[in-house]
């Protein structure tokens, strides 16, 4: 109480985390009372001090007026939620958990989690799920954001981790190629490392649109969508003919080049321009300048990953990599850019359908072992490997799938591929639980609200991009009537009869444990602490021991495949699920904005970001805007095979004329989710987000 409105040097603040995005910059938040707060700069490696504007403003979610504060109940669909208190509304849920469980067996209970939890949270779900629900069907929206470029990034090193090496290295580079990825607008602070290469005239950028980024290249590729790997195949191509084969890194570091060479060596750049139509004479100028720098990166983000081919996709780019030597090397190397606050966290303590904490696999009989021992359960107890995010939410409410739904830190209704069929599925429940900080438009569909705590109110770790275990600290008082996840978690298992020591809700206990259960795996923690963390030491994950110092480069002395080399996967182009034809001659690809953080659940009720950024748009060049009657600021309609999305008309001559691009941040008839293809990648499970057969139309039109 010290520092309440005693001038403006009185309050020093905590010291933090953002909410949003994989970056995770410092940030203080100093008190505002009542519930506010006011976010200052701190000094930070991966920000400098530096924010974006969704940061500078973050501070608005904690006295956002419609933040809910009791729970919410309803018996009927048809009736209105009404306020509850926490016994009925936690007796309520275990009650028909227990009941469904009874009648239909516990896959009838699916849990769906969140990259944006800390990983406290995302291990104790999982936990939840396996021990007190004994459920298979668990996934998370991480589904739809990192798993094509984890997959592949698996199957290359045999270690997926996003950047392999701090964010500040880049700062040393002579050439970094960013494929797919707008940073300038989803992570602003992160362009500060690209200086050099920008400096030197080595920054590419892939991208069907002229992005912010883009327009800081010395040489932006424009594919059209869905023919990355095309590209990928073409530039492989270009820098072995070319001459910039590391033929002594390929022949001691990797396997495989022969394979992978038998496809290349048929995608001449000629070739790949006919399919991408990116000039083979620009291929080989990012070639050149790759090979022609003494430290070179090459980055993906979800432009080439969101596809029904991604893990293939991001493969080739791997390949490339490999063939350019950049790996493993000090000052080089290939690396995926994480998307959401703890997206990397998120991936490695056991709410993935498939996987165990510690980055294990749920079908490795050691693995069930290690874990069922800290859990104080027998092996055989724990159920096999569930189904994939959007395989679950597609079975939701049917005959064989889940009755009832459990939902933490995600907005499906908005984000998931397919929105209006997801949102059937869902309506279909028997009951829909859902846990947030607002009401969002999946939680104001459920049968139970439960209001917890978010972000500066609550401690949590979190792991950012590069593989740096954060601490967020807790820097304001929570709203009366809220609780943390933790403990919702918690007083659910005990009403499920599990004893309530199995489910600590301190966070600082509930991470001790994740690194009991982490130890020996790909992604140990067992060396981490909330107390080392408070200390302010940079821990980058393996980090086996309390005297380990982390490991914030990996790869330098080997990859983590037996035998150390990584591996060149042959791969080839297929193109996307739904080519553009006749009926529907454009090509629809979806994404982000600056102002807008997700499903805009959080940046949509903040003042300064929705007068940024007001309402849904679509990007298109004004030559196809002209073609199809429409005129900047008229109100168009997106139309797919499977829906219909609204916008107002952004005429960008930066873009491909045979795409527009639609970003997916908004509601109702604006949500781009209601156009996107739900065909998945056969390896991740990852939807194609970023390409899809679209006409476009005036609103106003009868009959579209
Ligand atoms: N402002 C803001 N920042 C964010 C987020 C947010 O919602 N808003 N979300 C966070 C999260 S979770 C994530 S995952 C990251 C995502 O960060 P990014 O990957 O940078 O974001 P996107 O806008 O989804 O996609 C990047 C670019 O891919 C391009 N693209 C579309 N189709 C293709 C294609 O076929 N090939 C290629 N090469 N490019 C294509 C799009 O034009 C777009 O500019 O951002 C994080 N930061
Ligand atoms: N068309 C299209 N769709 C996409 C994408 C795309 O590029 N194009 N990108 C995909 C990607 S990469 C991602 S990551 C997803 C993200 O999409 P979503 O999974 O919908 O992500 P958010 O909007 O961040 O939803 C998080 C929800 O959790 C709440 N929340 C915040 N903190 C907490 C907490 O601590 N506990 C609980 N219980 N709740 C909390 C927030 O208020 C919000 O309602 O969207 C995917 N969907
Ligand atoms: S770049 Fe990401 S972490 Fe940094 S302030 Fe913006 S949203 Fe927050
Ligand atoms: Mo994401």
């Amino acid at each position: 109480m010290t520092s309440a409105g005693t001038g403006p040097r009185s309050g020093v603040g905590t010291g933090t985390h953002c909410p949003y995005c994989a970056l995770q910059c410092g940030m203080t938040l100093t008190p505002r009372p009542p519930g506010g707060a006011r976010v200052g700069p701190r000094d930070f490696p991966v920000n400098e001090g530096a924010l974006c504007q969704k940061g500078w403003t973050a501070a608005a979610l904690l006295d956002t007026p419609d933040r809910l504060t009791h729970p919410l109940v309803r018996h009927r669909r048809d009736e209105p939620l009404r306020p509850a208190t926490w016994e009925e509304a936690l007796d309520l849920v275990a009650g028909r958990l227990r009941e469904l469980r009874e009648r239909h067996g516990p896959d009838a209970v699916a849990v769906f989690g969140g990259g944006g939890l800390t990983n406290e949270k995302a291990y104790l779900l999982g936990k939840f799920a396996r021990v007190a629900l004994r459920t298979s069907q668990i996934d998370y929206n991480g589904r739809f954001c990192m798993s094509s470029a984890a997959a592949a990034g698996i199957r290359a090193f045999g270690l997926d981790r996003g950047l392999p090496f701090p964010v500040t290295d880049l700062r040393g580079a002579d050439a970094v190629m960013l494929v797919g990825a707008n940073v300038a607008e989803t992570m602003p602070p992160f362009v500060r490392h690209l200086r050099r290469a920008r400096d030197r005239g080595g920054l590419v950028v892939v991208d069907p649109r002229r992005t912010a980024t883009a327009e800081l290249a010395s040489l932006h590729l424009a594919p059209r969508p869905g023919t990355d790997l095309a590209l990928a195949l073409g530039m492989l191509h270009a820098a072995v003919t070319g001459g910039h084969l590391r033929r002594d890194y390929v022949g001691t570091r990797t396997d495989g080049f022969t394979e992978a060479w038998r496809i290349a060596a048929r995608w001449r750049p000629e070739e790949a321009e006919r399919v991408t139509g990116v000039a083979g004479a620009d291929q080989r100028a990012a070639v050149e300048l790759l090979a022609g720098a003494r430290d070179a990166y090459i980055l993906t983000g979800r432009g080439t990953e969101q596809h029904s081919r991604g893990v293939d996709t991001v493969s080739g780019w791997i390949n490339l990599a490999l063939a350019l030597g950049l790996p493993g090397r000090t000052g080089s190397g290939y690396g995926c850019l994480t998307g959401q606050g703890n997206g990397q966290g998120g991936r490695e303590h056991g709410q993935k359908a498939d996987q165990l904490p510690g980055y294990r696999r749920l079908d490795d009989e050691a693995a069930r072992r290690h874990v069922a021992s800290v859990w104080g359960v027998a092996p055989e107890e724990l159920p096999g490997p569930g189904r994939s995010a959007y395989e679950l939410l597609d079975a939701l409410g049917t005959a064989t799938g889940p009755r009832a739904l459990l939902l933490f830190g995600s907005n499906p209704v908005v984000s998931a591929p397919n929105a209006a069929h997801v949102t059937r599925r869902l309506a279909a429940l028997d009951l829909l639980v859902v846990a947030d900080v607002v009401p969002s438009e999946t939680a104001l569909l459920a049968d139970v609200v439960l209001p917890v705590t978010q972000w500066a109110e609550e401690e949590g770790t979190m792991t950012n991009l590069e593989g740096r275990v954060l601490l967020r600290r807790r820097a304001v008082p929570p709203p009366e009537g809220v609780r943390g996840d933790l403990t919702v978690l918690r007083e659910l298992a005990v009403r499920l009869g599990q004893p309530a020591e199995r489910f600590p809700d301190d966070p600082e206990e509930v991470f001790a444990e994740l690194g009991l259960a982490s130890r020996g795996g790909a992604a140990d923690y067992a060396g981490i602490s909330h107390r080392r963390l408070r200390a302010g030491e940079a821990l980058h994950w393996p980090c086996p021991e309390p005297g380990h110092p982390g490991t914030p480069r990996l790869f330098l002395d080997g990859f983590a495949h037996p035998g150390g080399r990584a591996r060149f996967t042959p791969v080839e182009h297929r193109g996307p699920a739904e080519p553009a034809d006749a009926a529907y001659p454009l090509v629809a690809t979806t994404g982000r904005t600056l102002a807008h953080y997700q499903s805009g659940a959080q940046t949509r009720r903040v003042a300064e970001l929705v007068r940024a950024v007001p309402a849904p748009y679509v990007e298109v060049h004004p030559d196809t805007a002209r073609r199809a009657g429409l005129a900047d600021g008229d109100l168009a309609r997106v139309v797919s095979r499977r829906g219909t999305v609204e916008a107002e008309v952004r005429c960008v001559p930066g873009i491909r004329p045979d795409t527009v691009f639609v970003p997916f941040h908004f509601p109702d008839t604006g949500r781009a989710n209601l156009i996107s293809n739900p065909a998945l990648d056969p390896i991740s499970g990852m939807p194609e987000f970023k390409a899809c057969a679209v006409r476009l139309t005036p609103a106003n039109e009868e009959g579209s």
